[in-house]
């Protein structure tokens, strides 16, 4: 039960039936609430444009109904809002996004890497059964935080020394794509004697290949998800720091380590080892992750299925793998080192408007398919959970064609690559998780589009798909 909700029930039992003014003011200053709303996902899984959309519908939610299914929007009772990033400690580039959609030609914004926030004062009427006691109106604070979800992967090398988190890489790198890839390096690895003293440029040497090869293998073709650690390839406001030389041994790990010499490439990289989850791993848990109440986790689930089998298996081991960053019973090593709170969290498959309107519900269905164990996980530890197909800035309208007589759903809209107007069929979104006979190259074609203009006046409910529904799930009880 929410505070305010209990203050009711003991002032009703009580008999109080209304505060003197001077009590109800400082009661109602107590109960303002600050709510973290984290956004993540994997890199280019719609974060910015996510948390960019939802910021500027809020921010007119005061006069205009562009979220309709957003229950104080709907009632009329946000009274007025305001934008108090410019107090955030990590300031998001809220303006310059905006601008970006709104230019001519609109462009999306660039890639980010790092950790920023949005500042909103949300100003409403409670509804009727509370104003009598605590006053008519009350102001949400609601911070929406980006921080990129490869952070996450990090996490269970905490509970892993160096020699186990090798032990876990070696089989990875085993398997295509990654053996081809790596194959060079692998040789090198094997003419190393990792006992005996090397120097500083051998070492960064060493580190600076994985870090490439790391990222040669997110770019497509590869476009692999499953990278660790995380910080290499996202690194915030660590790029350039010796905390992120890094790697793992991917060969046979050197027998009777105890006798390694202080400088040797073993010893230098067990103790990179401890320090990054030391000063990297564990800051952010400690100063950021722990304080979140709400959490949305996007998904680009389109992307990979365009990728192909070895992408959309790697993202659905990296998923999960992320998704136990929010399981934390009684026994698990967040509980015990950071005490999380993070109570709801929602699923969103983002760019829902790539795809047209009668398979929304398949990709919500899907959505879920991929990551069912992990949430049994959390429902089991009471997390509220939800999937939910979403577009934060729809860029494509519904058309119809005709075809050997019968009525085809399509879409209409630009493409991003080229910016040529196009209107296709863009196919169906799997009702089952495909099997390995079910690939081929051309089964999924899904297309970007390049982003529709942004009008600088009023929004409207078709510049989105259900970001209404995600609002309404993720604050819509803190508006009561
Ligand atoms: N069609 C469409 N594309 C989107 C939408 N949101 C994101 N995108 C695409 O996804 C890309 C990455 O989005 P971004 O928010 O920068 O991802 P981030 O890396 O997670 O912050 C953009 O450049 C767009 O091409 C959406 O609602 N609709
Ligand atoms: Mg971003």
């Amino acid at each position: 039960m929410s505070i305010s909700k209990r203050l009711q029930t003991l002032m009703e039992r009580s008999g109080i039936r209304e505060l003197p003014a001077h009590l109800k003011s400082g009661v109602e200053r107590g109960l303002e609430q600050r709510i973290k709303l984290a956004v993540t996902g994997l890199s280019r899984s719609g974060k910015t444009v996510f948390i960019s959309a939802l910021a500027r519908h809020l921010l007119q939610s005061d006069q205009d109904r562009s979220l309709p299914f957003f229950t104080p929007v709907a009632e009329g009772r946000i009274t007025a809002t305001r934008n108090l990033s410019h107090q955030a400690p990590a300031p998001f580039p809220l303006t310059e996004t905006l601008a970006g959609l709104q230019a001519s030609p609109p462009h999306w914004p660039d890639s980010t890497d790092a950790l920023s926030e949005v500042r909103l004062a949300l100003r409403y009427r409670r509804t009727s059964g509370l104003t009598r006691v605590l006053g008519e109106e009350s102001t949400l604070y609601l911070d929406l935080i980006d921080y990129p979800g490869e952070w996450l992967l990090d996490l269970p090398m905490l509970s892993m020394s160096f020699k186990q988190w090798c032990q876990q890489q070696q089989p990875l790198f085993e398997q295509a794509p990654r053996a081809q890839l790596a194959r060079e390096w692998r040789d090198r690895q094997q003419q190393i004697d990792w006992l005996v003293p090397a120097s500083d440029t051998e070492f960064s040497h060493l580190c600076a290949e994985y870090r490439t090869l790391l990222q040669q293998l997110r770019k497509p073709p590869y476009s692999l998800s499953l990278l660790q650690p995380g910080r290499l390839l996202m690194p915030g406001d660590l790029a350039n720091s010796p905390l992120l030389n890094l790697c793992p041994i991917i060969t046979a790990l050197p027998q009777a380590t105890e006798t390694a010499d202080p400088d040797s490439l073993y010893a230098r990289l067990e103790r990179a080892y401890t320090a990054y989850c030391d000063q990297v791993i564990r800051p952010f848990y400690q100063d950021h992750f722990r304080h979140f109440d709400r959490q949305i986790v996007l998904v680009d689930c389109l992307k990979t299925l365009n990728h192909g089998e070895a992408c959309f298996n790697d993202m659905q081991l990296a998923l999960n793998s992320l998704l136990h960053s929010f399981e934390y019973g009684r026994s698990s090593l967040l509980r015990r080192l950071f005490k999380p709170k993070i109570g709801k969290v929602l699923f969103a498959a983002t760019k829902a408007d790539h795809v047209t309107a009668n398979q929304h519900h398949n990709l919500d269905c899907f959505l879920q398919l991929m990551i069912d164990d992990a949430r049994r996980e959390m429902r089991f530890e009471q997390v509220d959970t939800r999937c939910l197909a979403l577009s934060s800035l729809r860029s494509t309208t519904a058309a119809e064609a005709k075809l050997d007589g019968q009525h085809l759903s399509c879409l209409r809209g630009l493409r991003k690559d080229n910016g040529e107007e196009i209107a296709l069929f863009p196919g169906e979104v799997p009702v089952a998780l495909p099997r390995p006979q079910d690939w081929n190259s051309d089964r999924f074609r899904f297309v970007d589009f390049a982003p529709r203009p942004l009008p600088a006046g009023p929004l409207h409910p078709e510049h989105h798909i259900r970001l209404d529904q995600a609002a309404e799930y993720l604050l819509g009880d803190l508006l009561r």
